[in-house]
């Protein structure tokens, strides 16, 4: 890619950064997330991780990747100093019941993108390794198929209450 490709996605990353940190005050803190990284024709926003204290074991990472170029992509493995095991997971409704499975990869299509999401895909975090303290920033390294590693640093938030169902 062109340095000055690469440039001109850093620019609109920052402003969207301001523009998001200025439209977060009050009570919409709900929309807080890790900073968004840019890594070849990707780019990963809205990286956050449910907060858990023991004697939770498990929690979860959401995020959106977007892929500008013209192939598709794949994230193939997640790493996490969080938890003793990090797995790529995805909710399921089957007769009415709530189940989840572990997946080998998420596929974010060529132009398109791929949301992680509560009720949806998202990233597993498997015997924890102590609190996720909400408003704290963690550190997770995605692996794609064609972009290699990328790390992002999700934050803590509480769960919205109400509309979550723990699969464990
Ligand atoms: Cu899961």
């Amino acid at each position: 890619m062109k340095l000055t490709t690469v440039l001109a996605k850093t620019l609109a990353a920052i402003t969207l950064l301001f523009t998001t940190a200025c439209g977060n005050h009050g009570d919409h803190h709900m929309m807080n997330a890790g900073e968004t990284v840019i890594q070849g024709d990707l780019t990963v926003s809205g990286s956050w991780v449910r907060a858990a204290e023991p004697p939770a074991k498990t929690s979860a990472v959401y995020l959106t990747i977007d892929n500008a170029g013209t192939e598709a992509d794949s994230l193939i493995a997640v790493s996490s100093e969080l938890a003793e095991f990090t797995e790529i997971h995805q909710s399921l409704k089957e007769d009415g019941v709530s189940l989840m499975r572990k997946v080998k990869a998420i596929e974010v299509p060529a132009n398109g993108s791929a949301n992680l999401e509560p009720g949806g895909y998202h990233v597993m975090l498997i015997n924890l390794n102590g609190e996720i303290a909400a408003d704290e920033t963690y550190s997770l390294t995605l692996t794609f198929e064609k972009a290699g590693e990328v790390v992002v640093k999700p934050l803590a938030r509480k769960a919205k209450a109400g509309g979550h169902h723990d699969h464990h």
